[in-house]
Formats: C-alpha cells, sequence, structure tokens
C-alpha cells in the first residue's frame, strides 16, 4: 500500500505540501488543476509547476484526482468528440511525467453530495453530513446555494462553471436514462484506454457519492454487480476502478470486503474511510476507526493486505477538529490520524502473516 494525501494547490489549500511530508509513510500528493475548467486539455506549464513543488518537498505525484470528464461526454452529444480528444491528450501528458492513475468519475452534473459541511458531533469535532430528507424535497439550485454560503472553499467537483449552467443542464439530461449512461461510458473507455495503456496510466472511476440517483439524475457506479458490468465495458488494467469505502459505505448493503476480493486486480487506487449511517439513511463522516462508523475498516485494511495490495490509498476525508480551519473534509488534523490507524491496522496484519513490519 503506498499512502498518499490529497492536495488542491497553492493558494487553493490550508496544508502546506511539508506538513503532508511530516505524516509518517506518506510519500505523495493526490492533485489536479482545479483551474482548468472540464473538457479543456491541461496545460504543461502547469503539470510542470505541480511537479516542481511536490518534488521540492520530497513528495510524488503519481496520483491525479480528477481529470474530470465534461457533461457533453456523458450526455453522449456530438460535441463530446472534441472533449474527448483533449482528455486523451491531458492523458499522454500526464503520462510523461510520469503519472501513474487517473481517478475520475462518470456522475452527471453533481460529483460528491453533502446537506451539511459542518454538523457538529457534539464534541467540538464538525463533519461532513448527508440528510436524505432535504435531498429528497430540494430545489437543486437553493440547496447548492446555501451549503456553498456556508463554507469559504466549495467542495472539489462543485466547479462554478458547472454550476452556473445548472437548470440548462438539468435540461440535457432530460430523458437521460442508465442505459445512455452505460453507453455513452462505454464510448468514453473505447477511446481513452487505449491512451491511457500507452502511456502507462491505469483510469480508477469513483464511485458515485451518494451511490443512489439524486434530484431524479441516473445514477450507475454504485455497486458491485454494477463494478462487474464496468469492467467488462473495456477488460483491460487499465481500466479500474477507486474503490471508495466511505462512497459505497454510504448504502449498507455493499459489501465492500467482498468488491476488495473480487476486483483486485483492478484496484489501482483505494479511498479508506469510514461513515456512519443511521438508520433512516442519513450518513456521517465520522472519524476512521472501525468502531465509531458502520464501515468495516480494520476488514478493509485486512482484506486489502491479504490481497497484496500495492496500489495507491489515501485516507479521504476527516473531520474538523481542534478547531482546524480548513477545506471541508480536507483538514491536516482528522486524515493525518487517519492515516496512522490505516498503517496502524497494516502493520499489526503484517506482523500476523509472520512478516517483518517495514513501513511504506
Ligand atoms: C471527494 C471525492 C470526489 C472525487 C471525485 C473523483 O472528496 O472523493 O470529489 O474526487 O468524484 O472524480
Amino acid at each position: 500500500m503506498k499512502m498518499t494525501f490529497r492536495w488542491f494547490g497553492e493558494g487553493n489549500d490550508t496544508v502546506p505540501l511539508h506538513y503532508i511530508k511530516q505524516i509518517p509513510g506518506t510519500d505523495g500528493i493526490v492533485w489536479s488543476l482545479h483551474d482548468v475548467p472540464a473538457g479543456e486539455e491541461w496545460p504543461m506549464e502547469k503539470i510542470l509547476e505541480i511537479k516542481q513543488q511536490a518534488e521540492a518537498a520530497g513528495l510524488h505525484i503519481d496520483v491525479v484526482e480528477s481529470v474530470n470528464v465534461h457533461e457533453d461526454i456523458k450526455l453522449g452529444l456530438p460535441s463530446r468528440d472534441v472533449y474527448i480528444e483533449n482528455y486523451k491528450r491531458t492523458i499522454e501528458k500526464l503520462g510523461t511525467v510520469g503519472v501513474k492513475v487517473i481517478c475520475y468519475n462518470f456522475m452527471p452534473i453533481f460529483d460528491w453530495l453533502r446537506t451539511d459541511l459542518q454538523k457538529p458531533m457534539g464534541n467540538g469535532a464538525t463533519a461532513l453530513f448527508y440528510e436524505n430528507s432535504r435531498i429528497a424535497d430540494a430545489d437543486p439550485f437553493r440547496l447548492v446555494e446555501e451549503i456553498n454560503a456556508n463554507s469559504a472553499l466549495t467542495m472539489p467537483g462543485w466547479e462554478p462553471e458547472r454550476l452556473a449552467h445548472l437548470s440548462k443542464l438539468f435540461e440535457a439530461y432530460q430523458g437521460v436514462t442508465e442505459e445512455h449512461l452505460w453507453e455513452n461510458l462505454r464510448y468514453f473507455l473505447n477511446e481513452i484506454i487505449p491512451v491511457a495503456a500507452r502511456s502507462g496510466i491505469r483510469m480508477a472511476i469513483h464511485p458515485d457519492d451518494p451511490p443512489w440517483p439524486v434530484f431524479g439524475l441516473p445514477r450507475i457506479m454504485t455497486c458491485q454487480e454494477n463494478f462487474r458490468t464496468f469492467l467488462k465495458l473495456y477488460d483491460s488494467p487499465y481500466n479500474g476502478i477507486t474503490l471508495c469505502s466511505g462512497s459505497l459505505g454510504a448504502n449498507p448493503d455493499n459489501d465492500i470486503l467482498a468488491m476488495i476480493h473480487e476486483f483486485a486486480e483492478r484496484i489501482p487506487f483505494a479511498h479508506i474511510r469510514n461513515v456512519r449511517v443511521y438508520e433512516n439513511g442519513d450518513f456521517i463522516e465520522t472519524s476512521h476507526r472501525t468502531e465509531d462508523g458502520t464501515v468495516d475498516i480494520a476488514g478493509i485494511v485486512r482484506a486489502y493486505h491479504e490481497i497484496g495490495f500495492t496500489g495507491y490509498a489515501r485516507p479521504d476525508h476527516g473531520r474538523h477538529i481542534w478547531d482546524e480551519q480548513c477545506r471541508p473534509g480536507y483538514g491536516l488534523y482528522d486524515r493525518a490520524l487517519g492515516i496512522m490507524y490505516l498503517w496502524g491496522l497494516w502493520d499489526a496484519n503484517q506482523l500476523h502473516a509472520g512478516k517483518q513490519v517495514t513501513g511504506s
């Protein structure tokens, strides 16, 4: 397991690179060019700038999250071909600087969705929270405005240029079914996976978060069966998944341990975090420790150990603790604690298997 930490870029993140380097067993950043709109080709100078900053801090840039997919690709519009060409050029460029994994998602309009970015936990900590009833009756426009207004830094994936055109996008998705999405995803994979393979990059699709349809928009990367279908759409080690325990874990029917075993060869990237799912289906992103939530984090790390996981991992999100002012879900403290828990579990598995504990 190779541990990494998401970083949003100079001036766009509250955590300096050298702090990341100080977290034990953490060797690389998970990064993106957050100011390049979805669909555009990434400029080489900007890629090299991040590379140089990371390397100066002793960190690698092997994992990119995300290269966002333009809505026209998900919608299957004729204009998709231009955006797919741009996507391919970006993959090629990232290959030349040594990137090994690109995480992306195929969720219509919205990326991950929460209803409260600072839900009090009763002990001074706050965390990301999802309340079903607020989504069920919500006007998406109002909700997005409300959520963003309460936070200085918006959620990643909620790119302003996407949200600015919300009503047009909703119109465009009228009549788009799950079947259409599958077909458009297949078209996209057929185009990009050969380029990724030539570039030595493993593409890793992220589950939909939460893993069910929202605001009447279809979502397909939601469960084991659908991931099985996905992997068959293009059967190649370069067509893989980002196995996110928190996203999938929001639906207690998802058996994440079974997915790790079934998809072992096709998981270049793991997001490992806990959630507590309540009886009414609401969930909060709690601390990583197994007993703090409803996701079996200890079992998940054991499963990764059992499959001899050599891919990349990140602690994903954390709570906001010790009065840290940070991007929602992306503070330093709780994610660093999470990493230490994950390494603790990993090392215990090493010892249990009679192996030497060698760290990262
Ligand atoms: C949230 C993330 C997602 C993820 C994208 C991948 O923190 O896990 O925003 O990066 O869905 O494209």
